[in-house]
């Protein structure tokens, strides 16, 4: 495939770290200072005791200066927290919550979609490359009565695992949308699968990547936020079983609960059932 095409560093990290200073800032109040004192205390203690259990040289200290700068120069902080950080916040977050997993959200969100009846196609180019996708299910509360007009937004990387919004090339909402669940919770979705995702190898995730002799991938995945009026949002992503990397995610994002089994259809394409369940909010 064309290389010119692929996500670099640059585009996509300064597209995340747009879309964070956009839609999240301002929701992250400051808080108190007994709070502050004892989270800043005990991450900086934290880098201390590494340093002294291994050793750290001056050398290894300007090198983590320089690939610290280097982070914000990419704009890659929004991928780099998402990637290794967010997963344990989520743990954190959702532990004791009734219903459906959720799991991380990831950099590359956009809220409002374009709007999508209960069937509905998402919107993708003429040809989009990649299989075929029917993804239908039903959204329901904790005790399984059916929520109409729940709202299920999904986001997914194409064919070759790009993001609309931030790989160059792609149309604007292609494959993001807002689909309304029928009066039973039902929706159907037609899109296509979703490639592996590989993280940008040029920026300093990528390096970092290479540094410490890990891979850069992350298993074919749907995003999905669900809603319903009453009830807690979910967000979470859904794996396909047997993909490439379900077992070393480099975002360790995946849980057992998430994994579709896809079944081949007459027509060669795929098709797979998801069934969420809200908690009450
Ligand atoms: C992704 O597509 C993603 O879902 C996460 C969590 C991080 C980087 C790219
Ligand atoms: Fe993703």
């Amino acid at each position: 495939s064309d290389t010119s095409l692929k996500a670099t560093a640059a585009a996509s990290g300064a597209s995340a770290t747009e879309r964070f200073l956009t839609d999240k800032i301002g929701t992250s109040a400051p808080t108190d200072t007994a709070r502050v004192d004892i989270l800043a205390t005990e991450i900086i203690t934290a880098l201390h005791d590494v340093i002294r259990r291994h050793q750290v040289t001056y050398q290894e200290y300007d090198a983590l200066k320089s690939w610290l700068i280097s982070v914000g120069q990419d704009g890659e902080w929004p991928l780099f927290l998402d990637v290794w950080v967010e997963h344990v916040v989520e743990e954190v977050a959702h532990s004791t919550r009734e219903g459906s997993k959720g799991t991380i959200e990831g950099p590359y969100y956009v809220p409002a979609a374009p709007e999508l009846p209960s069937v509905a196609t998402l919107p993708m180019r003429a040809g989009e490359p990649g299989t075929p996708l029917c993804f239908t299910g039903q959204v329901t509360d904790v005790s399984g009565e059916p929520l109409p007009a729940a709202v299920l937004e999904m986001w997914q990387a194409d064919d070759e695992g790009l993001y609309s919004q931030f790989a160059p090339g792609v149309p604007e909402w292609n494959l993001r949308g807002s689909v309304t669940t029928d009066d039973e919770g039902r929706f159907a979705v037609t899109t296509v699968q979703p490639a592996p995702y590989q993280i940008p190898t040029d920026g300093s995730c990528g390096r970092l990547i290479a540094a410490a002799g890990w891979h850069a991938w992350r298993p074919a995945h749907l995003h999905l936020k669900v809603s319903a009026p009453g009830h807690e949002s979910l967000t979470t992503q859904l794996y396909f079983r047997g993909g490439e990397h379900i077992g070393d995610d480099v975002a360790s994002a995946v849980k057992a609960e998430l994994v579709l089994e896809p079944k081949p259809t007459a027509d060669g394409g795929t098709e797979a059932g998801y069934d969420f369940a809200l908690a009450p909010s």
